[in-house]
C-alpha cells in the first residue's frame, strides 16, 4: 500500500533526533516542509491543489467549482504537532486520505461528486495558543482581528508569521466559497486512549467530543529576596498557583472531568527570588457543559480563596473554548457497516479536540474514524499505531468515502 512510502517520507520532517518528538508549528520551517510534502503528493496524483485564504491546504479529485457538482466529500486532518508531539496525531489522517484516494482509483470508483483532501492549519494551537485556528477562521468562529493579533513566545504575531511564510494575513476570515464545497467531512485520527485496545478492534467511529477549553490564570504577587524575606512576609504567587494545580486535579478526579496545568511561565524566574508573577494555562474538559462550567467555577473559587491567604491576586481569562460536539448520528449509522468484518464498527467518545468538531459546529455533517493506538499515549513520541492497523484504517476510510461519493 502507498501508505508506507508516504509515511516514510513524512516521518523525518521536523523530528528531534534526541527525543523522537516533533515541533511542527504553524508557519515554522518544519510545518512548511510538511506543506511541500502535501503539495507534492497532490501533484503526483494530478489533484487540483489549493491553499485557501486561511492557510488550509486542499487537494481535489474532480472539480469542486463545477456548477452542477454536489458539494464534495472531504477527508483529511492536520500536519502540525504539539511541542514534542508524536508522529500520528494529525498526519495519520492526511496520509490515510491520500492512500484511500489511491485505493478508490484502484477499485475503479467513479465519484458522483468531488473528493477533497484537506490539511487544516494550526490544529494544535501550539504556537499561538488557539486550537483549530485554521478551521475556526474558515467557519468564522475565530475572528480575523483576534487571530492576527495573537503572539508566539518570541513576540511574533500570527499576521507576521503568516506573511513571512508568503501568505496574505489581511485575507483571513470566514470563507463561504470554501465552506460550500464541503458536503460531508470524515476525519481519520489515531486514537488518543486505550478504548480500541480494550475492545480488541483496529478501527472505531467517534460518537462526539467533550466540551473543552483553555484558560490563562495570572497569579500576581511581589518579587523579593529568597533569603532575607521572612516566610510570613512574602506574597508568593507560586504558592497560589501550586495549590490551584492541586485543587484542579482533585476537583477533576472527584467529578469525572479533566483538568491539566501543562504550561507555566515564572517571572522573573530566578532561583534566589520570590517570583512576582506566575502565568499558568489550564486545559479543562468534561462530559457536558454544565460539568465544565462547574469545574471552572470551583477551581476559580479555590484559587481566589488561596490568593486571599497568600496576599496575591488571581485573574482568569478564557483563551479558547469548544462546546459539546455530537457527530451526525445518521451518518454514523450509515458508515457503521464499512468495517473489516461483518460486525458494526465500535463507537467511542473522545476527550480530544479536532477540526471535525469545528466543522460540525458550523453545520457540516461529520464523522470521525479512530485507529487503535497500542500505547494509549498521545501528544508524546510514545504515540503509535501498528502498520496493519493503519492499513485497516485506510481500507475503512476508502469504503466510507466510496459510499459517500456515490450519493
Ligand atoms: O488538544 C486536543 O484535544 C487535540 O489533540 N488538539
Ligand atoms: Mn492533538
Ligand atoms: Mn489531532
Amino acid at each position: 500500500m502507498n501508505f508506507d512510502s508516504m509515511w516514510t517520507t513524512l516521518l523525518p520532517i521536523g523530528r528531534d533526533p534526541r527525543t523522537g518528538g516533533y515541533r511542527r508549528f504553524v508557519w515554522n520551517a518544519a510545518e512548511q516542509e510538511c506543506r511541500q510534502w502535501f503539495l507534492a503528493e497532490a501533484a503526483q496524483r494530478d489533484l487540483d491543489a489549493r491553499t485557501d485564504q486561511n492557510g488550509n491546504l486542499w487537494a481535489w479529485w474532480g472539480d469542486p467549482d463545477g456548477a452542477d457538482e454536489s458539494p464534495g466529500a472531504v477527508t483529511g486532518s492536520h500536519l502540525d504537532s504539539v511541542p514534542a508531539g508524536g508522529a500520528y496525531d494529525g498526519p495519520l489522517g492526511v496520509v490515510s486520505a491520500f492512500a484511500a484516494l489511491d485505493l478508490l482509483r484502484e477499485r475503479g470508483v467513479q465519484p458522483a461528486r468531488p473528493l477533497g483532501i484537506v490539511a487544516f492549519a494550526d490544529e494544535e494551537g501550539a504556537r499561538f495558543g488557539v486550537a483549530c485556528a485554521g478551521s475556526r477562521l474558515l467557519t468564522g468562529s475565530l475572528k480575523p482581528d483576534l487571530a492576527r493579533a495573537l503572539v508566539d513566545a518570541d513576540g511574533i504575531s500570527y499576521a507576521e508569521a503568516m506573511e513571512r511564510a508568503g501568505h496574505d494575513p489581511t485575507r483571513i476570515g470566514r470563507d463561504d466559497q470554501t465552506l460550500e464545497k464541503i458536503g460531508v467531512f470524515v476525519e481519520l485520527h489515531v486514537e488518543q486512549g486505550r478504548g480500541l485496545v480494550d475492545l480488541d478492534a483496529p478501527v472505531a467511529l467517534a460518537e462526539g467530543i467533550w466540551p473543552h477549553g483553555r484558560w490563562r490564570f495570572e497569579f500576581a504577587g511581589e518579587a523579593n529576596h529568597a533569603g532575607t524575606t521572612r516566610m510570613e512576609d512574602r506574597r508568593d504567587p507560586m504558592l497560589t498557583y501550586a495549590m490551584t494545580a492541586l485543587a484542579a486535579n482533585k476537583r477533576a478526579r472527584l467529578t469525572g472531568t479533566r483538568a491539566t496545568f501543562g504550561r507555566i511561565e515564572v517571572e522573573p524566574s530566578a532561583t534566589n527570588a520570590v517570583p512576582s508573577r506566575i502565568t499558568a494555562w489550564l486545559d479543562a474538559r468534561a462530559p457536558d457543559q454544565g460539568a465544565l462550567d462547574q469545574l471552572l467555577a470551583d477551581i476559580g473559587r479555590q484559587a481566589r480563596d488561596r490568593a486571599g491567604r497568600d496576599g496575591t491576586v488571581v485573574d482568569v481569562r478564557q483563551e479558547s473554548v469548544t462546546p459539546m460536539v455530537a457527530f451526525d448520528a445518521e451518518l454514523r449509522r450509515s458508515l457503521a457497516r464499512v468495517g473489516p468484518t461483518s460486525r458494526e464498527l465500535p463507537v467511542l467518545p473522545t476527550q480530544a479536540g479536532h477540526d471535525a468538531g469545528i466543522l460540525a459546529e458550523a453545520g457540516v455533517p461529520v464523522a470521525m474514524l479512530f485507529v487503535r493506538n497500542p500505547t494509549g499515549v498521545s501528544h508524546s513520541p510514545e504515540e503509535y499505531a501498528e502498520p496493519a492497523d493503519c492499513h485497516a484504517g485506510v481500507e475503512v476510510l476508502a469504503s466510507a468515502l466510496e459510499e459517500l461519493l456515490a450519493r
